[in-house]
């Protein structure tokens, strides 16, 4: 048979065929036209779905959540062909859990539409502002908020910041549609959104809090006072190791029978801890899908961010550097496995407070195995990207804490060093593009 023949027999991916799929994969036991949507969600790239839209799948496979369904967004004209491959499976994904023993697969079934892009971004404006949207995500990157990471100050002169200062009403960007439309609820009494960052970033709420108050002061001072007075922005801390789909994830799936143009492959690991601070208390009962509620996220952020992250960067550039593809064949090699364990145990540990009942040796290790799942295909050159972003919040805070208090950080410089030559001697080079 040939391969073409071989892709044609399996059935694409819908609502229709997916009871057909093999009994080993999960499907949903919901009755997806019952769902009604909650959540609006800008940025709907695999990360989102291995994590939010797997928690809200997972409640409405508990028979709850039905009326917190998710409405997939985005702002850019290349977002289009994601939605596109989206509609011609009814928003369904397969989410591939790889675990160093084996893999499960599930098709996710919480996302019940994508709003078409338009450039004045008016369908997506008008979606938020219905009265059934209670809560607007975003997973738009580390630097796509507008804030210098050092001096974390609001680029309000940013030509995509100015352009939508100066037309509120049509803007361009995820924050400047946000606002657009709480000043339509605002106007019709419908009311304020949660406004929640899903970002890999420290106080990823503040961040959008400072975003969305500032944007919306260049253009209407009173909305902006009305935003901050009215709406919530929970910081949270996210955690999902997550490659992008290349063609050999793509051929994976495929041989497990089933044909999805965008399916996404993940470790059998997930955390999401959730500052509890919601518009009027409304929200999906994550926790029963295994979130954590809390009042305060800041040290499960700073964790996270410096040992899952600071030693992934660290690993991303030296890994690369040293000609290693992904961060299991990085730390295979024993001497990068030391020196990511020395970086932990001699640098970011001391640095830390943990947050309660968390014991940071443990923390690590389990980290280290994370790190060591053969299945897991992090490519180096993924994690390197987007550096200037990344690294202030990474290591130059840890790194910042050990100058302070008179300790060594010769790791971590060495991973600065790596950033460096990583970034003058490769950024010229054409990417790997995904497929
Ligand atoms: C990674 C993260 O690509 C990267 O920069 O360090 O995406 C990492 O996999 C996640 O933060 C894990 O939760």
């Amino acid at each position: 048979m040939t391969e073409k023949m071989q892709i044609s027999a399996v059935p694409s991916l819908s609502n229709k065929t997916v009871s057909k799929l093999p009994s080993d994969v999960k499907i949903p036991i919901y009755d997806r036209n019952n769902l009604a949507a909650g959540i609006v969600h800008i940025g709907l790239g695999n990360f989102h779905r291995a994590h939010q839209a797997w928690y809200l799948h997972r409640l409405m496979q508990q028979g709850q959540a039905h009326d917190w369904a998710i409405i997939g967004a985005g702002v850019k004209e290349f977002d289009e062909g994601q939605r596109l491959k989206l509609l011609a499976q009814d928003f369904l994904t397969t989410l591939v859990e790889l675990s160093p023993v084996g893999r499960t697969v599930e098709v996710v079934g919480s996302m019940i539409d994508y709003v078409p892009i338009e450039a004045d971004n008016g369908p997506l404006i008008a979606q938020m502002a219905k009265p059934e949207i209670k809560i607007v995500t975003l997973t738009v990157t580390e630097g796509g908020y507008y804030i210098d990471p050092v001096s974390k100050s609001f680029d309000s002169s940013h030509p995509d910041i100015a352009y939508d200062a100066a037309h509120p009403e049509a803007p361009k960007t995820a924050f400047g549609a946000m606002v657009a439309a709480l000043r339509l609820r605002r106007d019709s009494g419908v009311g304020p959104f949660t406004c929640q960052s899903c970002d890999n970033l420290q106080g990823n709420g503040a961040t959008l809090r400072q975003v969305i108050v500032a944007l919306a002061g260049l253009s209407d001072p009173k909305l902006s006072k009305w935003i901050a007075a009215n709406c919530s922005f929970p910081n949270s801390m996210v955690d999902c190791i997550v490659p992008a789909t290349t063609s050999k994830e793509l051929a994976l799936v495929h041989d497990l029978g089933i044909s999805d143009e965008v399916p996404v492959t993940h470790e059998d690991f997930r955390q999401w801890v959730i500052e509890d601070n919601f518009v009027n208390g409304e929200r999906p009962d994550l926790a029963a899908a295994g979130a954590q509620m809390v009042d305060d996220v800041t040290s499960f952020e700073r964790m996270k961010l410096r040992c899952l992250n600071g030693t992934h960067s660290s690993l991303a550039y030296l890994g690369y550097l040293a000609g290693y593809e992904t961060i299991f064949d990085t730390v295979s090699n024993p001497d990068f496995a030391r020196y990511c364990q020395r970086l932990w145990s001699a640098e970011i540990i001391p640095s830390l407070n943990p947050p309660e009942g968390t014991n940071l040796p443990d923390y690590a290790q389990a980290l280290f195995e994370r790190y060591s799942n053969p299945a897991i295909r992090h490519l180096t050159w993924q994690i390197a990207m987007d550096g200037s972003q990344k690294l202030p919040q990474r290591i130059m805070e840890t790194v910042t804490y050990l100058l302070k208090n008179g300790k060594s950080f010769k790791g971590l410089a060495l991973a600065i060093a790596a950033w460096i030559q990583y970034a003058v001697s490769y950024t010229h080079l054409t990417l790997p593009t995904k497929a």
